[in-house]
């Protein structure tokens, strides 16, 4: 190609990025920094990057180049170890091979790097490879976030050793909880006959530090350990291993029996033990650097030592030893609880159940065996206490689990950014903080093959949070948050603390409009964990109930009085959560069965602060959508867009939250909103209100999905339902609540006074082929005239299975 070509290929590339942004570059995109803010790195950085050498030293290099050249519009040149004398370089290396000119002395833990400015040289040392490439990347965090680099001195060391992630991907390319789209790793059982994005996602990984990942699913095929299965496994490894992450597995405790062909998966079956010894030693011959496995037992249906009246340390240890000689890990889920139980019985409690299982096992398991807890002793709920397990296992090796994939908070169609809710739990007090007291971060990330990994955007920094947190739990969400904007965008400092704000704020929001003071997330919890349905936790074996009747709410774990729960932390934590006096609001009712009435700590009722709270944060969503309006032309176009749309959506959603779960506990309690909110829809008129031409009217389960508890649905080709408007003229928007199934792609037109306003097709892919909470959906149409006698008139062509239902239209003045 002739120069002139070169420039302009490059020159199109540059403002065609400008436009359109994938997402897929997360927050190492590398964006050209201004002339002012780059001047301070040209002059201080050597123009040469010589690299020691090393397993993972292409990557490294390649990386520096990458992004200095994104950011700073210039090449590195390539140096050779020969010239380091004579020319100043970046050197990459560990400690152990800098030169005598150049050599430096430190102690440091694996992983661990050092970004030391020494004689002109920039030097990235580290102990072990790894750190190495670490270090390349904070020095290029460094650069995006502004921060000086001529006079460095920077060591740090991760606080845990093992950092990884676990994908719960099945075979088949579906991900279980997984929102970003199918599987970077499997189709049709196998690997991927690509496998770059899981070079890609071993990049990303490797920025934040993460390096071990999970790529089955916990609810394990038995298939993962197939001796003829090794192979896919060998090319998933192999994808990931130029960055520093190493594979492991997670698998089914059957697996002696069901593929090994033993009659039997007793742990303590000495045959038992030679199969998975034999296991272990078949994988590792294939992949050296394996990292180990995975296990759900005696959970949810999974198979378990409690099938020959063994013990989860018997169950671990059997595995643990057969990984130990290659320096192999296990890691097994504390996860373990009945989902049968009697939830008459008021002294039964889920909550209980990780401590019942594990505590009495302290000192059982071998040193290479973790017990891997999540956050909280429910399920990634909303707002869950931190788990009590974490300090009663003092003589055993702590994994957290930490659920990046948005499983119960919105399942990345809601914004909502973890690290503030992450931080509870590790800064808990619990003899010692959590986050002392484990030794290693597991979070399960999910992405999948959309661009932007998580199929939404914003979604991005919870992965980031997630590392950066497993590498120093230290930083704060607000330090976090900024790190990403800083460099997942490129903004304006007054509209970088915008979005940060937006982020920060977006945990208690999204609590607000679901389930605040402790109720957990009031989802569909035996369905798809999305949509609102208050009551689907209560009366079942799950064990995921809030006991919410006419006369209070909430559920008693004292020990006085209630399940005991409370009695399973240290003494000064149990105090505090047992009096009423003492526990915090946040928390009440997870912890407290109380009246409606009981007054919190903030003054209010707790009838009221449930219906004001999630005013609140509906309220809130609607102000995420003006704030990141006024970003627009700061945000590529393609992003900013797909967040709007996003953000929208989310508004509708966060005002069906608000109405549900407010209008429930209205029925409930019969007490009324002291600010007559609830219950009173100026300007709504519900669907079966209307003139109905072919729709018939269907009542929602559960009856709070739909305002009234009833939509219409259309079984005939085509069905209008028709408004006579007779407020006052002027100026309106026209709010039209929908279902949006899954089974179809209905399309709606509204006309008013004869003449069409907007049309609009329920495309959007949303997890439920029901009329429900899940499907409700929001369409605007701002800037109608409206006169009076005008005929409001919405027509719906349903499609497939898809019922062009609706719910209700609003008639709001002034396009408020
Ligand atoms: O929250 C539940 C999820 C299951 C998941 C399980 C677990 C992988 O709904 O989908 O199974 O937790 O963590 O094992």
């Amino acid at each position: 190609m002739k120069p002139g070509k070169t420039g302009l290929l490059a020159c199109l590339l540059l403002t065609s990025s400008l436009h359109a942004e994938t997402g897929a570059a997360a927050w190492l995109r590398y964006a050209p920094l201004n002339e002012a803010a780059s001047r301070p790195y040209r002059d201080s950085l050597p123009p040469v990057v010589t690299s020691l050498g090393g397993s993972l030293a292409a990557s490294a290099q390649q990386e520096l180049i990458r992004g200095i050249r994104g950011m700073l519009g210039r090449t590195e040149r390539i140096g050779q170890v020969s010239a380091l004398l004579t020319e100043r370089a970046i050197v990459l290396g560990t400690l152990g091979s800098l030169p005598p000119q150049l050599s430096l002395t430190a102690n440091l833990p694996p992983d661990a790097y050092w970004l030391k400015t020494l004689n002109g040289y920039t030097i990235v040392t580290a102990q072990n490879d790894r750190g190495v490439l670490y270090g390349v990347f904070a020095l290029l965090r460094k650069i995006a976030l502004g921060e000086p680099v001529q006079n460095l001195d920077d060591r740090q060391s991760p606080r845990a050793p093992i950092r990884w992630v676990n994908q719960w991907d099945n075979l088949d390319g579906s991900i279980e909880r997984g929102y970003g789209g199918r599987s970077i790793f499997w189709e049709n059982r196998q690997a991927r006959p690509d496998l770059t994005r899981v070079g890609d996602y071993g990049r990303l990984l490797a920025s934040l530090g993460i390096n071990g990942c999970s790529i089955t699913n916990v609810n394990a095929d038995p298939r993962v350990l197939a001796s003829d299965f090794i192979a896919q496994v060998v090319r998933v490894a192999a994808a990931f291993r130029p960055w520093g992450v190493r594979v492991s597995l997670a698998v089914d405790f059957g697996s002696p029996q069901t593929i090994g062909g033993l009659d039997t998966f007793d742990p303590l079956d000495p045959r038992v033990a030679a199969w998975w010894k034999a296991k272990a030693d078949e994988l590792y011959q294939a992949i050296p650097d394996f990292a180990g496995f995975l296990l759900k037992a005696d959970s949810e249906g999974r198979v378990g030592p409690s099938a020959y009246g063994r013990t989860h340390a018997d169950a671990a240890n059997v595995v643990a030893r057969a990984l130990k000689p290659h320096g192999g890990m296990l890691f097994y889920r504390g996860f373990v609880y009945d989902h049968h139980m009697d939830w008459q019985n008021p002294r039964n409690d889920r909550a209980r159940a990780a401590y019942e299982n594990f505590q009495p096992l302290d000192r059982q398991f071998d040193d290479n065996a973790f017990v891997q807890i999540k956050n909280g002793p429910i399920d990634f709920q909303v707002r869950e206490p931190a788990s009590p397990l974490f300090g009663a296992l003092p003589k055993t090796r702590q994994a957290v689990e930490l659920q990046i994939t948005q499983e119960y908070l919105g399942q990345a169609r809601h914004q909502v950014f973890l690290v503030p809710m992450w931080k509870q739990t590790l800064d808990f007090e619990i003899g010692a903080p959590v986050k002392t007291l484990v030794s290693a971060f597991a979070g399960v990330a999910n992405v999948g093959l959309d661009d932007n990994w998580f199929s939404n955007h914003l979604s991005q920094a919870n992965l980031y949070g997630f590392g950066r947190l497993a590498w120093n739990p230290d930083l704060s969400a607000r330090r976090i948050a900024e790190e990403f904007v800083g460099q997942a965008f490129s903004l304006p400092a007054r509209d970088s603390e915008t979005l940060t704000g937006m982020l920060l704020s977006s945990w208690r929001t999204y609590e607000n409009y679901t389930g605040p003071l402790g109720l957990q997330t009031l989802t569909d919890i035996t369905g798809n964990h999305y949509g609102v349905n208050v009551e689907a936790s209560e009366r079942n074996g799950w064990g995921q109930w809030h006991f919410a009747d006419a006369h209070g709410v909430g559920m008693d774990r004292t020990v006085a009085t209630g399940t005991g729960y409370i009695g399973q932390y240290p003494p000064a934590v149990a105090r505090i959560y047992e009096s009423l006096e003492t526990c915090p609001d946040d928390l009440l009712l997870f912890l407290h069965h109380v009246p409606y009435t009981y007054k919190l700590h903030s003054g209010k009722t707790v009838i009221q602060s449930i219906y004001d709270s999630h005013y609140e944060g509906a309220a809130a969503v609607e102000s995420y959508v003006r704030e990141w309006k006024s970003l627009e032309g700061h945000i590529d176009e393609r992003r900013y867009h797909d967040v709007l749309a996003q953000l929208e959506y989310q508004a509708g959603q966060a005002e069906l939250w608000r109405d549900a779960v407010d209008n429930w506990f209205l029925r409930a309690s019969g007490i009324a909103d002291a600010q007559r909110r609830v219950g009173h829809y100026p300007g709504r008129f519900e669907a079966e209100s209307l003139s109905l031409e072919g729709y018939t009217v269907t009542p929602v389960t559960p009856w709070e999905a739909a305002s009234g508890g009833q939509a219409v649905a259309c079984a005939a080709a085509q069905c209008a339902a028709s408004l006579r408007y007779q407020g006052p003229s002027g100026w309106y928007t026209l709010r039209v609540r929908y279902f949006d199934q899954d089974n179809g792609i209905s399309r709606f037109q509204v006309r008013v006074a004869n003449q069409l306003v907007d049309e609009w097709a329920a495309a959007d892919r949303l997890p439920t082929s029901k009329i429900d909470a899940s499907s409700s959906a929001r369409h605007i149409i701002a800037g109608i005239a409206l006169r009076p006698g005008d005929v409001i008139r919405i027509e719906g062509v349903p499609d497939g299975g898809e019922a062009a239902a609706l719910d209700y239209i609003e008639v709001v003045p002034n396009g408020n």
